[in-house]
Formats: structure tokens, C-alpha cells, sequence
């Protein structure tokens, strides 16, 4: 496997120098954050990143994300052109090196949570998801600002979009899908670049906007729609794993032997009695998941893509991007290269 992190550019906090401290760190996760989905990315900002991480020692190979545009997933009149300019940037981006893109299918947002700053016992804060919180809310109806939503769509955008995801609904949903990976994955197959689909967070649909890439039956569904090595899951043990169908070490030993794990984000997540969610630090005896069984299923599978320590909790008096801080992610990185290192020694590898 390759350890990795992910970097927000200029902009963010971390330097590259700090992130070039942590033992074992090979690949720098990272996109141009400045640019519209749908637009193309300048390979000015490509080369800069690149030469960035060089500077450090670090490797530039995993992009997180190009997005899919709206229209893309909604199937407007605009999707030829979107799909388009979407394959011009996996040309870019492997010119440049990149052999991991990451992306989502999510409808409007990407993941969902109701409060960013939780405070655990200990003083430390983490993200979290409460259904007392969520289950009045309807956005149809509410003016509705959950933490970590797009901020740039008004209101009224917002209702609309839900409305004709509501018309599309799942099987239109997925049809588009059918439409963006028969064009996409052929142009990543020659660019030797692999798509790594992030699921969607958390795994169930949310105030009725339809949410696909959830459980077992859908992911098999979404691989056999164009059955390519270059097609393949971003596997976030985090958000499979607040949903307790969901049976995470299972499941990645299942992808993993299929050769169908191009990104793996590893973090641990508590799941409450009423399906609520915290994330907490990686190791297994915080949370729910089994990060000891998971990673050994990579092992003893030959898994050889990318890894990355996911959502960090804010420790230390760290004050940062929520999920994004230095000290729980490097915590989280350093646990997780034990785990390799005792799997691999365990399977003589
Ligand atoms: C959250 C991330 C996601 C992920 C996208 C991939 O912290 O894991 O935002 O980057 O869903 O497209």
C-alpha cells in the first residue's frame, strides 16, 4: 500500500513540510479546489502542485476530487459538455502524474453531518451525526444550513435541485451513472488512471433525495457496469460503516480480491443505538469498526492502492478544518502503518 494525505493546497494549514514529517507518508492527496465543476483545470495549477510536493519529497498521484457536476448526475442538457471537460481533466491530471481520482455520486451535498465540533469527554471534538437533530428538518419546507454543505447555493436552489432529484429518482440516478462511467472509465483505461468512487456519507438517503452508493448490492452494481480494473471504489470504512448493514471487513476483503480497491480512507466511526454516528480516533477500540480485521483483509488480498488516515478529531488545541487538522490524521496514519506492518510480517509478506 501507499500511505497518503490529503492536502488542501496553499491554503491549507498543514504545509507539505509537516506533512513530509509523518513517518511512511509517500503520496500527497490533493485537487485544484478553484475551479467550477465543469470547468477545466488549468495544468498550471496541475504542474504547481506537482512541483510543490517534489519539493518535499512527497508524490502528487491521487486526486480528491474532480467533481461531477449536477448536471452531469441530473442528466441536463449540459451533461455531454460536462462529461466532456470531466475526461479532459482525468487527461490532465495523468499528465501530471495522477494515477487515483476520487469522486462521489452524492446529490447536492457531499456528506451530511449535524454538528462539526462535538466535545468528547477528553476536551477533544469530531464530527458527528445525531438523528434528534436531523428528523424535523425538511428542506422543502426549512431554511436548512448544515454544517459543511455548499454554502454558494441559495435556498431556493437548494429546494430546486431536491425537487428534480425527486423526479429522477433512483433508477434515473443510476442511469446517468451508466451514461458517465461509459465515457469516463474508457478515457481513464487509456490514461492509466484508476476511478475510485467514493460512497455516499452516511449510506442511506437523506431528506428523500435518492442516495445509491450505499450497500453491498449496490456497489457489485456499480463495478459491473463497465467491469474495468480502472473501476473501482474510494473504500471509506467511515462512511460504509455508519450503517450497520454494512459489514466493513467483509466487504473489503470481497472488493479487495476482486482487484476493485483503488482507495482505501481509513477512520473508525461509534454508532449509537438510534443510528447516529460519532467519529472517533482510528483505533478499534474507540468505535465500532474493526480496524485490526479490515486491514488484515487488504493484506492477505495483495491490496497495493492508496491508503489515506481519514477525518481526524481536534486534539491538542489544534483549531483547523474540521476532519482536516494535523495531529489526529498523523495519529491516525502512524496507527495505521502498525496494523500493515504487524498483517504484513503475520502473512510472511
Ligand atoms: C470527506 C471526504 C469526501 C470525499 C468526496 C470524494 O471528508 O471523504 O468529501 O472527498 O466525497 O468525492
Amino acid at each position: 500500500m501507499k500511505m497518503s494525505f490529503r492536502w488542501y493546497g496553499k491554503s491549507d494549514p498543514i504545509s507539505l513540510e509537516y506533512i513530509s514529517q509523518i513517518p511512511g507518508m509517500h503520496s500527497v492527496v490533493s485537487a485544484v479546489y478553484d475551479v467550477k465543476p465543469g470547468e477545466v483545470w488549468p495544468e498550471e495549477s496541475l504542474a504547481k502542485i506537482k512541483a510543490d510536493c517534489e519539493a518535499h519529497g512527497l508524490v502528487f498521484d491521487v486526486v480528491e476530487s474532480i467533481p461531477v457536476s449536477e448536471d452531469i448526475k441530473l442528466g441536463t442538457e449540459k451533461r455531454d459538455e460536462h462529461i466532456g471537460v470531466y475526461c479532459e481533466n482525468i487527461r490532465r491530471c495523468a499528465k501530471y502524474g495522477v494515477k487515483c481520482v476520487t469522486y462521489n455520486f452524492m446529490p447536492v451535498f457531499d456528506w451530511t453531518r449535524t454538528q462539526l465540533d462535538k466535545k468528547a469527554a477528553d476536551g477533544s471534538t469530531s464530527l458527528v451525526m445525531y438523528w434528534d437533530q436531523m428528523k424535523d428538518l425538511d428542506p422543502l419546507k426549512d431554511d436548512i444550513n448544515l454544517p459543511g454543505w455548499d454554502a454558494s447555493y441559495t435556498q431556493d436552489e437548494v429546494r430546486g435541485l431536491i425537487r428534480a432529484y425527486g423526479e429522477l429518482g433512483e433508477e434515473g440516478l443510476w442511469e446517468n451513472i451508466e451514461i458517465f462511467l461509459k465515457k469516463v472509465i474508457p478515457v481513464a483505461e487509456e490514461c492509466g488512471v484508476v476511478m475510485a468512487l467514493h460512497p455516499d456519507d452516511p449510506p442511506y438517503p437523506i431528506f428523500g433525495l435518492p442516495r445509491v452508493i450505499t450497500r453491498e448490492a449496490n456497489l457489485d452494481r456499480y463495478l459491473s457496469i463497465v467491469d474495468s480494473p480502472s473501476n473501482t471504489l474510494c473504500f471509506c470504512t467511515g462512511s460504509l460503516g455508519c450503517a450497520k448493514f454494512n459489514d466493513i471487513p467483509g466487504l473489503v476483503r470481497k472488493y479487495s480480491s476482486m482487484g476493485r480497491i483503488g482507495f482505501m480512507h481509513m477512520r473508525n466511526v461509534k454508532i449509537m443505538d438510534d443510528g447516529s454516528f460519532e467519529e472517533r480516533a482510528h483505533l478499534s477500540s474507540c468505535g465500532s469498526l474493526d480496524m485490526y480485521e479490515i486491514t488484515k483483509a487488504l493484506v492477505e488480498t495483495g491490496f497495493d492502492g492508496y491508503v489515506r488516515p481519514d477525518h481526524g478529531r481536534m486534539i491538542w488545541g489544534e483549531d483547523g478544518k474540521p476532519g482536516y487538522g494535523l495531529y489526529d490524521r498523523a495519529l491516525g496514519a502512524a496507527y495505521i502503518n502498525g496494523l500493515f506492518e504487524v498483517c504484513e510480517k503475520v502473512a510472511g509478506k
